[in-house]
């Protein structure tokens, strides 16, 4: 059996700026699994750099090549993939680029869309956005855009000495949006007085203020601060979903399927916030089209019940990897239940374009 893999390096449409810094490229693994007439493709979410978290591509194509690509011999179904590479500590990221790749693969074995193999699904995802740090009138342009395109929340990055002036700004134009603040981790508990002047804007809920491994100030700063905690870097497993909802660190997750090792964990974590009256979101880390297509299906599960990070293909690349992207109508990204796994049409030749770097694993 035979795995192809694409390093992938694509220019995003417009610079992506968060509290850790400005991307201008998203450089990606794809992968590609191809047997018994069946095509499957999936994307890992590290990128060159570790600094949304620990993972970057080349630690991804390490823990692969030479932990995890073994493990997909005889194509398991991917919770037993899962089971059979615990012993590996973290890694979610590389981990969840093979789960994925197995979820495709089983899904169009069965004949059936990713999303009704998955579970429960509504057959469409609410989008939101996710706006990056830019001059204040650039924002406000973007947002303006934004509420006029028909999306069900407005989320905006912050950092630690910008967040007045960009939340003010927005909420004197826009009183009554959904709006919501994603500080990366920006913050610590020091800046307490600081967090607190941010009730004031009324945010569905603050993503990941304080640490990316903490849950205990979290949960402290949640009894100190009337606006909801949103975790996102802080939640890796479904253990660390039930242990943040027990001590209060938040009342909100940002899912990401490529974070928590694959969509096994994704729809435990979205179960385990709906048996904790808590509230589930699909995230995203500017995919292109064939990682996309997975958070979609996850953000059609009837577990997820808050608009995601899950925007149309257009708004990322000029030109992206597959042929039939999603869009959006009305506020809504529906989904064709009727194409087997993903139901994308990978375009190879933008692939063979963006790709700097490829090779095989012979299992
Ligand atoms: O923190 O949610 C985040 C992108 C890259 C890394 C981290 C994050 C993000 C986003 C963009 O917010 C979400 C998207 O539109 O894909
Ligand atoms: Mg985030």
């Amino acid at each position: 059996m035979e795995i192809s893999y694409y390093i992938v390096r694509m220019p995003l449409k417009n610079p992506f700026t968060t509290s850790f810094g400005t991307d201008i490229y998203r450089e990606s693994i794809i992968f590609r699994l191809s047997e018994n007439g069946i095509t499957a493709y999936s994307e890992c979410v590290s990128d060159h750099d570790p600094f949304y978290s620990y993972e970057d591509n080349t630690t991804a194509m390490h823990i692969i090549s030479e932990y995890l690509i073994k493990s997909v011999k005889n194509l398991p179904e991917p919770e037993e993939f899962l089971k059979s590479v615990s012993y590996i500590k973290g890694h979610n990221m590389a981990k969840a680029a093979l789960e994925m790749l197995l979820y495709d693969y089983h899904a169009r074995l069965n004949k059936k869309s990713l999303a009704d193999y998955l579970g429960q699904n509504r057959g469409y995802a609410i989008p939101g956005i996710s706006i990056g740090i830019d001059k204040i009138d650039k924002m406000l342009e973007r947002i303006d855009e934004a509420v006029k395109m028909g999306y069900n929340r407005i989320k905006v990055k912050i950092k630690k000495g910008l967040e007045n002036e960009i939340l003010k700004s927005i909420r004197d134009v826009y009183p009554d949006i959904s709006l919501s603040a994603d500080a990366n981790s920006d913050y610590t508990f020091n800046d307490i007085e600081l967090l607190k002047s941010l009730d004031r804007y009324n945010l569905v809920y603050i993503e990941q203020p304080l640490c990316y491994d903490d849950l205990i100030y979290h949960s402290k700063l949640s009894r100190e601060i009337s606006t909801p905690i949103c975790l996102d870097e802080s939640i890796t497993s479904s253990r660390r979903a039930e242990k943040a909802f027990e001590i209060g660190a938040c009342s909100v997750i940002n899912i990401k399927p490529g974070r928590v090792s694959g969509l096994t964990e994704s729809i435990k974590i979205a179960r385990i916030a709906m048996e904790n009256n808590g509230h589930a979101w699909v995230g995203g880390m500017l995919e292109t089209g064939i990682g996309r297509a997975y958070n979609m299906a996850l953000a059609a599960n009837n577990l997820i019940d808050y608009p995601g990070d899950t925007s149309p293909n257009a708004r990322y690349y000029s030109e992206d990897l597959v042929k039939n992207p999603f869009t959006m109508d009305n506020g809504i990204i529906s989904i064709d239940l009727k194409r087997p796994g993903t139901g994308i049409d990978v375009d190879s030749n933008a692939l063979k374009k963006y790709t700097i770097d490829s090779g095989k694993f012979e299992i």
